[in-house]
């Protein structure tokens, strides 16, 4: 009997009723909402994650960085205008003020995912730690969307910042499609 509930116990806590992953994740007041990022092409090791943070009334938070284990390296981009020409630029942070919603989306500020460890394929997932100054980590888990869902940029230019990084300088290539 005691062993009997022993293991009922053990398989409780195995089970799937505690996601370490979500799709949408709150702390402190940050919510992180609707995670998606898009299906790579071909070989491409560089690819766009987007997202919603929210804020309570009252709270203000900054993000600091991010974390994938689906990639070496993740960035927060914006565009900006170079002339009549959009160029991506990396931010060092991503201020987020009290009672806001802030949508990254294709064209505006967007999250890079750059060395992938493999292509992003539709309908996987992928995971993303978003750490807050505040709230700390918040882990959710982005949905794979088909390649060119709302193509993007479609920009000639690329970032000036960042290219070099990649040690491929296939950052010029990356439309995010
Ligand atoms: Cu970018």
């Amino acid at each position: 009997m005691r062993l009997l509930s022993f293991v009922a116990a053990v398989i409780a806590c195995a089970g799937p009723a505690l996601p370490a992953w979500s799709h949408e994740a709150t702390s402190r007041g940050v919510t992180v909402a609707h995670p998606w990022a898009r299906a790579t092409p071909g070989g491409a090791t560089v690819g766009g994650a987007y997202l919603e943070i929210k804020t309570a009334d009252g709270t203000a938070d900054r993000l600091i960085s991010l974390q994938s284990p689906a990639a070496g390296r993740v960035e927060i981009h914006t565009h900006i205008m170079d002339g009549d020409v959009m160029k991506m630029r990396r931010l060092d942070v991503l201020d987020v003020g009290p009672g806001q919603s802030k949508v990254l989306k294709p064209g505006g500020d967007h999250v890079m995912l750059f060395d992938l460890k493999q292509p992003l394929k539709e309908g996987d997932l992928v995971k993303l730690t978003l750490v807050f100054e505040k709230a700390g980590p918040i882990d959710v888990q982005a949905t794979v969307e088909p390649v060119g869902a709302t193509g993007p940029h479609g920009m000639a230019a690329q970032p000036t910042d960042g290219g070099a990084e990649t040690g491929s300088g296939d950052h010029g290539a990356h439309k995010h499609q």
